[in-house]
């Protein structure tokens, strides 16, 4: 998720920026804090290409006749750059001045149920997430695991959901980077209520005035996610928000990394707060929302609370 100058976020799904015009005002930067590396690269006038996925595709498409429009990158179609196909999106971090940016995954799980049939049908254990569990806790393989030294994804997934607050709050911390200063992305045990709020006070550096950009942009998001057809139809699974503020005080919040979001069958609606079971496709992004905003708003000094 995080930037460095130039190509940014997560490789396969997301993108960013929204109602910012295309106009640039600085040389085009793009900071990557966390996921695939390599997925981003900066384009033309104010937009960010991203490596083509065709279900990230129909979602923009969708999304840029929904009311979550202002909350998501504007989409500009799809581009070539040396045979490799991108989706063309706003850069949201344009009129920003050198900002610092946090990217929260939502959601009360990040793999679609489709992944659970698969690893299922067809398991693939995989040795590099092996390699990346035993390297945060040793113990958390299982003695099969250990002798295979291999673990499969969804089960990797699931261990990282329950280690940070994904399982607990709804969404989790992936990683925050403060204005010029280096990625921070050592957040994967972080859980508690407690946890998560220090966190997000280091990412603010305890300014409320911060706080009260985000709350605001959270409170209007969440109101028109809940009136929203696209919302309502479609399962949204490993979305993240990303947070951008700078020191002029101007803050955002969009909606980014629609790789894994799902249309539901037309029989079927969800209301993003009840607990997942499988074959319900809830994925807890209103719950998270919910908490995260319960816990920005009780970063702010008691005399602002709303
Ligand atoms: C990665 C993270 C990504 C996931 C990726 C994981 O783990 O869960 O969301 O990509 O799977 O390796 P971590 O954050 O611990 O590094 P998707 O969301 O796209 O599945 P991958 O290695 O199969 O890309």
């Amino acid at each position: 998720m995080f930037y460095e100058k130039s190509a940014w976020k997560k490789q396969k799904n997301c993108g960013t920026s929204s109602l910012l015009p295309m106009t640039p005002t600085k040389p085009q930067e793009w900071l990557q804090v966390v996921g695939h590396a390599g997925s981003f690269r900066v384009g033309d006038c104010g937009t960010l290409l991203k490596k083509f996925c065709e279900e990230e595709r129909q979602c923009y498409l969708r999304l840029m006749g929904d009311t979550l429009r202002p909350f998501v990158p504007a989409y500009h179609g799809v581009v070539q750059r040396d045979e490799q196909n991108y989706n063309m999106m706003d850069n949201l971090l344009t009129h920003f001045n050198s900002p610092a940016i946090m990217d929260c995954k939502m959601g009360s799980r990040t793999y679609i149920e489709e992944e659970l049939f698969w690893a299922r049908e067809r398991p693939k254990p995989r040795k590099d997430m092996y390699e990346k569990m035993v390297a945060v806790d040793p113990e958390a393989p299982t003695p099969q695991e250990r002798e295979q030294q291999a673990v499969l994804k969804t089960r990797y997934m699931q261990w990282r959901e329950s280690l940070s607050s994904t399982t607990t709050l709804g969404f989790r911390i992936e990683g925050f980077r403060r204005s010029n200063e280096e990625c921070h992305t050592n957040f994967k045990r972080t859980k508690s209520r407690d946890q998560v709020m220090e966190a997000l006070d280091s990412f603010v550096e305890s300014n409320s005035h911060i706080v009260w950009g985000y709350l605001r942009r959270l409170k209007q998001l969440r109101q028109v996610l809940e009136l929203s057809d696209f919302f309502r139809a479609h399962e949204v699974v490993g979305s993240s928000l990303l947070f951008v503020h700078d020191w002029t005080g101007r803050t955002g919040v969009w909606m980014i990394d629609f790789g894994k979001t799902r249309a539901l069958p037309p029989h079927l609606t969800l209301d993003h707060r009840s607990p997942w079971v499988e074959g319900n496709r809830e994925d807890g992004y209103l719950w998270g929302l919910d908490n995260l905003i319960d816990i920005l708003t009780k970063m702010l000094p008691v005399t602002c609370h709303p």
